[in-house]
């Protein structure tokens, strides 16, 4: 017989949170990068805006891959890499984390064999190789396997699916050097954006699990509560929210970003559905559904943090050192669960917050033989 053409990679698609992609062992994958790279390029069919040579949904929050192995290091169970494509780039971003796919990551090594059910729930430790951030996750196992079915829901997956609660240990500076990377809770910044006049504005750059500019909605000129397919349709706009990410990145610490999915651009306004804020996120040159897990968290963060962007915006429910911050977007609310430091309440300790994930696949994923051919 001829060797074949395609090489077989199992994997398992999975959704986790508002985001779903194949997830694999790394042990399935080429552990030299740049192989491994372009078999996810291929996996997933990017680039191409319809993805239709692969199994990647045509958006980037449908263009993601989990990595999943044992860990080595003391006290945690399972690391998790996540990688980042996007429909219409070659490129495979594993700096930043991704909250969402985190959710699926237990299911996963359950599913796969990698580790065994405790009881009725199963609680993991979790460390994601992206930035070395902890946190324990706990999932439904009565019976010994992995529970679906449930009463939890998120804002942005329909339905209702047996609860991940994720509990945060480490988010502080994940992917910048900090929590406030240009070292100030605020920055006034005026922005030169090719084609426009210049605009000077407030922003708040915090890291607090995702590297986020935080902006009044208003001072780019629009109200906050538009809907997703307004802000995408509005090219103005996200030229100037690209011109000041482009240029606040540096003063973070991050260098050129221009082929990065970092830092999310996240315009706020009051809230108007009972939330502690309304909120729209491009992450970065596309305006989310929802909002990222950790950039809800770092949201979260600021609103609780004196001085901030956030400040005289958020309605938060009064002081307590255990805050639950109602992050308002697009389709619903995002609620974060915040511990305070008792010695100094302006700083989070600890975030915890509810997902839901599902098995919706398992299989082989088939790449071009010539773009590997299974071989380490
Ligand atoms: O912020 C989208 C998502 C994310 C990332 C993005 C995420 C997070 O919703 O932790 O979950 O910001 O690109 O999956």
């Amino acid at each position: 017989m001829p060797p074949g053409s395609q090489t077989a990679i199992p994997c398992l698609l999975m959704r986790g949170g508002t985001s779903k992609g194949p997830f694999f062992r790394a042990e399935d994958l080429p552990q030299e990068v740049a192989t491994r790279d372009r078999v996810l390029l291929a996996a997933l069919g990017s680039p191409d805006l319809r993805q239709i040579d692969g199994i990647g949904g045509a958006h980037p929050l449908t263009s993601k891959v989990g990595i999943v192995s044992l860990s080595q290091v003391a006290g945690v169970d399972l690391e998790f890499l996540f990688a980042q494509l996007q429909p219409d780039k070659d490129t495979v971003d594993t700096t930043p984390n991704c909250g969402n796919m985190l959710a699926a990551v237990v299911p996963f090594a359950l599913e796969t064999g990698m580790v065994q059910a405790q009881g009725d729930s199963t609680t993991l430790r979790v460390l994601t190789r992206n930035t070395g951030m902890q946190c324990d996750i706990t999932v439904d196992t009565r019976g010994g396997v992995v529970q679906y079915d449930g009463s939890a829901r998120i804002d942005g997956a329909p339905g209702t699916s047996a609860p991940v609660t994720i509990n945060f240990l480490d988010t502080a500076g994940s992917v910048c050097a900090g929590l406030l990377p240009t070292g100030q809770v605020l920055d006034r910044v005026t922005v030169n954006v090719p084609g426009q006049a210049p605009f000077t504005l407030d922003v708040t750059c915090i890291d607090n699990g995702m590297p986020l500019v935080i902006f009044k909605a208003i001072d780019l000129g629009c109200t906050g509560y538009e809907s997703v397919a307004e802000l995408n349709a509005d090219g103005p706009l996200k030229a100037r929210i690209e011109a000041l990410r482009l240029q606040v990145s540096v003063l973070m610490g991050l260098g050129d970003v221009s082929n990065k999915n970092y830092p999310k651009m996240t315009l706020i306004a009051p809230p108007r559905a009972g939330g502690a804020l309304s909120t729209r996120s491009f992450i970065p040159h596309v305006c989310h559904d929802v909002i990222g897990v950790l950039a809800a968290v770092t949201v979260g963060t600021a609103c609780v943090m004196p001085g901030s962007v956030c400040d005289g915006v958020a309605r938060l429910p009064g002081a307590s050192l255990e805050q639950t911050v109602s992050v308002e977007h697009p389709t619903g609310e995002f609620s974060v669960a915040l511990g305070l430091d008792p010695i100094q309440p302006q700083n989070v300790i600890r975030a915890a917050l509810l997902r839901t994930a599902r098995l919706l696949m398992r299989g082989e994923v088939m790449v071009p033989a010539s773009v590997w051919d299974g071989r380490q």
